[in-house]
Formats: structure tokens, sequence, C-alpha cells
């Protein structure tokens, strides 16, 4: 009976490891991912479930084997003990060399996507020059396009609401912004996700791989529309961008004329 019982609390855990062994085959995984940074965020990730599947696997096996070892009928007396330094070192040092090791391990990953020193330099969107500012109030995205003099917050500007268009293999910085309270910019197939916070102008860069139209969520609780915050980042080509720019701006300059 107590081998059963064992058996059956190893199940759960066995059932558990082989859900997410096989998820990505019944496509309970992740979004496909279309951004240069993406795969190294998901090895990260990868690196990261590891070192807990391992810790998972090993404390469910001690378990299991505590629970057929110890349930037996027995006559000794219970130990009890009143702590021991020793052990409370052990256990405190292995996590926090486990800590130590994902810090260091996603340095380099980290300061690319979000320190000043990992942005874009070459090409034709910069931090001095983004491709726009990315607006996100209750509950909307807007973005706003510099217009011809390729200067932002002057009278050319143009102003596109829920989509945000931008050419594919190329990077793209853009400033984030927000009308009201935090909100969050996350296009879960570029792997990026960024605060938008009131009163601040961040910058955001990512570079798309893939052609297509991917949703813009809004990844901060942001009161009670929070939940159809939603928007669109369409990854088009450079030809493509600069006639829906053309198109923005006859639209935007034509007083309803079209
Ligand atoms: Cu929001």
């Amino acid at each position: 009976m107590r081998l059963i019982a064992s058996l059956l609390l190893l199940a759960v855990p066995i059932l558990g490891v082989y859900t997410f062994m096989t998820a990505a085959d019944h496509d309970w995984w992740f979004p496909p991912a279309y951004s240069t940074f993406a795969p190294d965020i998901d090895w990260l990730f990868d690196f990261i479930m590891y070192m807990v599947a391992f810790t998972f696997i090993v404390t469910e096996v001690a378990l299991a084997w505590f629970v057929f070892k110890y349930s037996a009928k027995r006559n000794d007396k219970g130990v009890f003990t009143h702590g021991s330094h020793k052990l409370e070192m052990i256990w405190t040092a292995i996590p926090a060399v486990a800590l130590l090791v994902i810090a260091f391990t996603q340095m380099e990953t980290f300061a690319k996507i979000k320190f000043a020193s990992g942005f874009p330099t070459q090409g034709r969107f910069t931090r001095e020059k983004p491709i726009a500012q990315v607006w996100a109030s209750q509950f909307d995205w807007r973005t706003r396009y510099p217009g011809d003099d390729g200067v932002l917050g002057t009278v050319d500007d143009l102003e596109a609401s829920y989509e945000f268009v931008v050419p594919v293999n190329e990077d793209i910085v853009f400033e984030l912004r927000s009308r009201d309270v935090i909100h969050s910019w996350f296009v879960p197939e570029f792997r990026l996700k960024q605060d938008a916070l009131p009163g601040h102008t961040i910058p955001v860069w990512f570079n798309a791989t893939k052609e297509g139209s991917y949703d813009l969520v809004c990844a901060e609780l942001c009161g009670w529309g929070h939940y159809k915050m939603s928007g669109r980042v369409r990854v088009v080509s450079a030809q493509e961008f600069d006639a829906y720019q053309a198109d923005l701006k006859a639209k935007w300059f034509s007083n309803g004329k079209e």
C-alpha cells in the first residue's frame, strides 16, 4: 500500500514534467520568436526552467522516497532537532549561488536590449532619430510619426491610432510615453516588454524578423479597461512602410477630402 501511495505521489510531478516536455508539440508553448534578440530571451527562459526543473525533480523524488521509507509502522521514537547551522548555511548558499549565476548569465542580453549602450546607432532609426512615439493611455495605443522634417513635436507630425507600422529587418527605435497611468508595451512574438511611465520618455528598440501583424497588449493592470487595451504592430517591407507613411500624410493633411 505504501509503495502504491508513494508511486501515486510521484505520478503528479511526472505528469507535470511530461506536460512541459511535450507542450510545444501541442501548441501550448510560446508564440514563435520574431525579433533578433528573441532567441536569446528564450535561451535564458530555458536556462532558468532547466535549473528549476532539476530542483523540482530531485525534491519530488526525495519526497516520494521519504513517504515510502518513513511511512512504515515502527515503534521507535521520533527525533527532534533544534536547527543545524551547517544545513542552514548550505541551503542559503546554494540558492544564493544559483541567483548569482542567473544574474551574471542574463547581464549581456539585458544590456543589449535595455541599456543605452545596446541601442542601434547605424541605420535610419536611432535614439536621436526615433521612428515614432508610441503613446499609451487608458485604454488605447497611439503612434505619432515625425513627418517630413523628421522631428517629433512639430506641426507635420502624423498620428495613427491602434496600429504601429514598422519595416521588417531594420533596427526600430521608438519612444514610449504615457498620458495617464503606468502601462506596459508588450509584443509576445518579439519577447519585448517595456513599462510606459507618465512623465517619462523611454527609448525602446527591436528588430522584427518576419512580416506580419502582431498583437500589442498592455501588460500592466492600468484600470477597468485594461483587458481591452489592445493594439497592433504591423511589420511590413521597407517599400510598404514608405507607402504607408505617404498614405497617412495624404489623409492627415487632406482635411477629410480624399
Ligand atoms: Cu494599459
